[in-house]
């Protein structure tokens, strides 16, 4: 063996070392989800789990008229079509947002650190007055799309809580790349449903308002109270076209995600993340750091890594 191999033999080992402890992290099903706010038996088993009672209130009505909203479990797949994101909970008829954080790592023209917003659609994305503008990245994190889905009642001749609005915004272009808009989409009739699905524009989202167990909405929201969040099966379920996201989507795919739960105008952020930040908080608030939070995104890898065929090259 000669100096040159033992350095390739060598390297091989310690890249097949980090691939394999990478390979523990979460390389998701490739399954077609049934996007109806139910996990899907191909989902496996939640990648995060919430360790905080909700800061936004706890919802028990079982319908999709109800107050409160949490995230109780991580979910996540992919086709060749679509991400599939599924956060088990509620989200309240209030209009306040359930928000994707995506980095795609394999684009670097998305924001890190401190988010400077983007202006356009009802303003949930800018920094100046309300808006999520302002906020800090967790460290590890470019982001390059976020998707936005709230829902509540619009008024005139809907009276009942059931419109939403979607929007995504593109942070590698600097813009709102999608806004369902206003007037407001309205996706049900009846007060008594439990469920809301809908398609627009190339995404399809689903939220099963049925759960009444999982986290507590008690105290300040720790130490978690309540059921066990990874028992609840159901809550919001995105399909997200792959085409959407920025940078080259292949079997090399890594992205990195987090889900988050905020107030109607994106400027104040409950304390239901998924994954959780490590310590258990009261309200994130206004412009939370999650870098200095300590959230740290779940990863999303699209196939295992080489690791096989890294380590038949030295054998
Ligand atoms: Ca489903
Ligand atoms: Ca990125
Ligand atoms: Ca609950």
């Amino acid at each position: 063996m000669n100096l040159s191999i033992r350095f390739s033999l060598v390297t091989g080992l310690l890249i097949l070392s980090a691939l394999t402890v990478s390979t523990a992290l979460a390389e998701i099903p490739e399954i077609t989800a049934t996007i109806d706010g139910t996990v899907d038996v191909g989902y496996g088993a939640a990648i995060a789990v919430q360790n905080a009672n909700t800061s936004f209130g706890d919802a028990n009505s079982g319908i999709l008229d109800t107050a409160g909203g949490e995230l109780d479990a991580l979910y996540a797949a992919h086709d060749a079509t679509n991400l599939y994101i599924l956060s088990t909970g509620n989200v309240e008829d209030n209009w306040n947002g359930y928000y994707i954080f995506i980095d795609n790592i394999a684009e670097t023209g998305g924001e890190s650190g401190t988010f400077s917003g983007i202006s356009g659609g009802d303003g949930i994305f800018q920094s100046a007055g309300n808006g999520i503008g302002g906020m800090t990245f967790p460290s590890i994190m470019n982001v390059d799309l976020i998707v936005a889905l709230k829902f509540g009642d619009s008024g005139g001749s809907d009276p009942l809580l059931l419109d939403y609005r979607l929007q995504v915004a593109n942070l590698v272009t600097g813009t709102v790349a999608l806004d369902s808009g206003s007037p407001d989409q309205v996706t049900d009739d009846a007060p008594t449903d439990t469920v809301m699905d809908d398609a627009y524009s190339g995404y399809t989202f689903a939220l099963d308002q049925s759960n009444v167990l999982g986290v507590e909405g008690t105290g300040i929201g720790f130490p978690a109270t309540g059921t066990d969040p990874a028992s609840v099966t159901t809550g919001m379920e995105f399909a997200i076209p792959l085409a959407d996201i920025p940078g080259t989507i292949d079997d090399s795919t890594v992205l990195y995600v987090f889900t988050a739960y905020v107030s109607a105008d994106g400027n104040f952020f409950s304390n239901q993340t998924l994954p959780p930040v490590p310590t258990p908080q009261d309200h994130h608030g206004t412009d939370p750091d999650y870098t200095a939070l300590g959230l740290t995104p779940t990863t999303l890898q699209f196939s295992p890594p080489t690791a096989v065929s890294e380590w038949s090259l030295y054998n």
